[in-house]
């Protein structure tokens, strides 16, 4: 019996090395379908956000488009399907989209009692709280009595409970599931305060603020009062295709840190630097480990931008949100995104 057991899983490992084992139903209806379905916010400017014409952009559509051109080549054979917090995980389950990259935060209930699976975070980030200036408010300690908009479904609506019972203050939710209308209450006035990331907010002052009022009305207070590592999630049961979201991600920081970009990839492909040959697939391996093509790699940079690029093109201090690295620098530049290599 232990025998039987011992020879069956070596045979397993072996086609596993192979890069064929452990391909799984989620990635073969991908292939089949010829389409990735990504779930995205209902619009959140810099992260996910389509425009009048229906083309959808930012640093989490970003990410659905690097796998799309994994597994196609081709980084534009996506839909995005809008989800609120509350509609995101049932979509995931039920197979109405392939993935979640839409501001969603790994935590161990999401990752377990869900049934899902988080890649590589993708924006390390942290809830903040955003008042109108003429509150005069400088700190979230002056927040005791505050009435304050808040979505439903996230991890935002406990970390503000944690928070004002933590520092022995009181507050009152307005919790509101649509976003424009949690922001539009908000700029009404009927909130004090309206909390979320700080990607959020800063998303929101950049992009939402409705005339006259002009965004710097309004200021986000420096306490960060939670850890938002936001990463991709979907279901469990295919391993291939969460290596392939998983190193997806980790090619774009890898191609940031050996200063691989959309403009040089070309150019990069002569290089004699032998990382950068096995990444760009001039050194074949890699594709095959992960049952994609050999370019992958070069794919995703060419198409979509090194993780810097689409950074700073979407959310960097260059963008509306001027969004400044920080924890999402590299960790050769003093922030914690660190991709493990490509070997
Ligand atoms: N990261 C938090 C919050 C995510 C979240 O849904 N934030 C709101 C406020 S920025 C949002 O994205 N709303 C957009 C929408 O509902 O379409 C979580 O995973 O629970």
């Amino acid at each position: 019996m232990l025998k039987k057991f011992v020879a069956v899983g070596a045979a397993a490992a072996l086609l596993g090395a192979a890069g064929t084992a452990w391909a799984g139903k989620d990635l073969d209806a991908v292939k089949a379908r010829g389409q990735l379905v990504c779930g995205v916010s209902t619009g959140v400017a810099g992260f996910s956000q389509a425009d009048s014409q229906g083309k959808w952009t930012g640093l989490d559509v970003d990410v659905c488009r690097a796998i799309s051109a994994a597994i196609f080549g081709d980084s534009e054979k996506v839909k995005y399907v809008p989800l609120t917090a509350q509609q995101r995980f049932t979509a995931v389950q039920s197979g109405e989209v392939d993935l979640l990259s839409r501001n969603t935060t790994w935590t161990l209930t999401r990752d377990t009692a869900l049934g899902l699976d988080f890649g590589a975070v993708t924006y390390y980030d942290g809830q903040g709280f955003m008042v109108n200036k003429k509150l005069g408010v400088k700190s979230a300690k002056e927040l005791n009595g505050a009435t304050v908009c808040v979505q439903p479904g996230t991890t935002t609506e406990l970390n503000l409970a944690d928070y004002f019972r933590a520092n022995k203050m009181s507050f009152k939710p307005v919790v509101i599931e649509k976003v424009e209308e949690a922001r539009a209450a908000f700029f009404a006035g009927r909130c004090d305060v309206y909390t979320t990331d700080a990607s959020g907010l800063y998303s929101t002052r950049a992009a939402n603020v409705p005339p006259p009022a002009t965004p710097d009305d309004f200021v986000v207070l420096p306490e960060i009062i939670s850890k938002e590592p936001l990463a991709p999630a979907f279901r469990h049961g295919d391993n291939q295709f969460g290596d392939i979201i998983r190193w997806s991600q980790f090619a774009m920081l890898e191609a940031e840190e050996y200063g691989i970009t959309s403009k040089n990839v070309d150019e990069m492909l002569k290089s004699d630097n032998p990382s950068i040959k096995r990444i760009l697939g001039v050194t074949p391996g890699m594709g095959k480990a992960l049952g994609v093509d050999e370019k992958w790699v070069y794919n995703i940079v060419k198409q979509v931008g090194n993780y810097g690029e689409s950074f700073e093109r979407n959310v960097g201090m260059g963008s509306p949100l001027k969004i400044a690295r920080g924890l999402n620098g590299l960790w050769t530049h003093g922030g914690i995104q660190y991709a493990p290599p490509i070997r």
